[in-house]
């Protein structure tokens, strides 16, 4: 394989589900638990504020009780180890990355501990203090809404993704259905770059024959054999 200088990395629900996170589309996942119009949409979210919020609550307070497991790790370490341009994009709404080490992760549906104020378009920390719903601490209005994209909704930085994805050497999907749009697009797209392509999941995803090679297991045991 030619020299790699470029690598980006997607990551999806899968790679957080050894620490204890639900993943989506599994059987007994979150989109069997709610349904996804009533919850992971801008319309749903307009008819039943609370309905969604609780939602968030809880996802927020499962986050608290787990830990970042062996593949967040190894992907901090490949992070602190590579020379060259280097680029995490995770759908993951956690911070098991953070919390595992990686120092900079581009969260393309955003994350459970943002508030996005829907007047000023502020964001601020979704703390403790956000159990009892206050207004916006910067404009004051009743507007605040998690800082995560819904269906239909434009997932953030896709500029500085398309653009890393256009000249990388290397793109490496972990943990992710490919069910969704636009990152199941991103294969395809670094491939025309010239990307080699690889798929690190539980079994085949959608896109899997996209990919020039896909091994498959859990992520915990396939990206630290991978990063080492
Ligand atoms: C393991 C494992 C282990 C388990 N080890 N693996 C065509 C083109 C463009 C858009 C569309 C299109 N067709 C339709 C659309 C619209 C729509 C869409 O994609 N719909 C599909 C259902 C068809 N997309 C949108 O609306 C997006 N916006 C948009 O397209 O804007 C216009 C635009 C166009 C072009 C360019 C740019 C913009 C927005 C999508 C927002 C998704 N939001 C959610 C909720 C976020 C907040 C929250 O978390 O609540 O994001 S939905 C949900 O799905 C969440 C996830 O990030 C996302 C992906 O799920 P993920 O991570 O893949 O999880 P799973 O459960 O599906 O899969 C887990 C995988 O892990 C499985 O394969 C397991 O096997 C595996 N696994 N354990 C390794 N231990």
């Amino acid at each position: 394989m030619a020299e790699i200088n470029r690598i980006v990395i997607l990551t999806g629900a899968g790679i957080s589900a050894e620490s204890g996170i639900d993943t989506f589309r599994s059987a007994g996942g979150l989109w069997e638990q709610h349904k996804v119009e009533d919850v992971a949409t801008p319309e749903g979210f307009a008819r039943d504020p609370d309905l969604v919020l609780g939602f968030y609550d809880m996802r927020r307070e499962a986050l608290a009780k787990v830990e970042p497991n062996p593949a967040h790790r190894a992907l901090a370490k490949l992070e602190a180890e590579f020379a060259g341009e280097f680029l995490l994009v995770t759908q993951n709404v956690d911070d098991l990355h953070e919390r595992g080490g990686s120092r900079q992760v581009l969260h393309m549906h955003g994350e459970l501990k943002s508030a996005l104020c829907t007047s000023c378009e502020i964001r601020s920390p979704w703390d403790d203090t956000m159990a009892n719903r206050p207004p916006c601490p910067v404009c004051q209005a009743p507007t605040l809404r998690p800082d995560v994209v819904w269906f239909g909704e434009m997932p953030y930085q896709m500029e500085r993704i398309y653009g890393a994805l256009g000249s990388a050497d290397l793109f490496v999907s972990i943990g992710t259905s490919g069910a969704v749009y636009p990152a199941a697009g991103f294969v395809q797209e670094a491939r025309q770059s010239g990307a080699q392509t690889l798929e690190l999941n539980l079994e085949p995803s959608e896109g899997t024959h996209f990919f020039h090679e896909a091994r498959h297991g859990p992520a915990g045991e396939l990206v630290p054999r991978w990063v080492d």
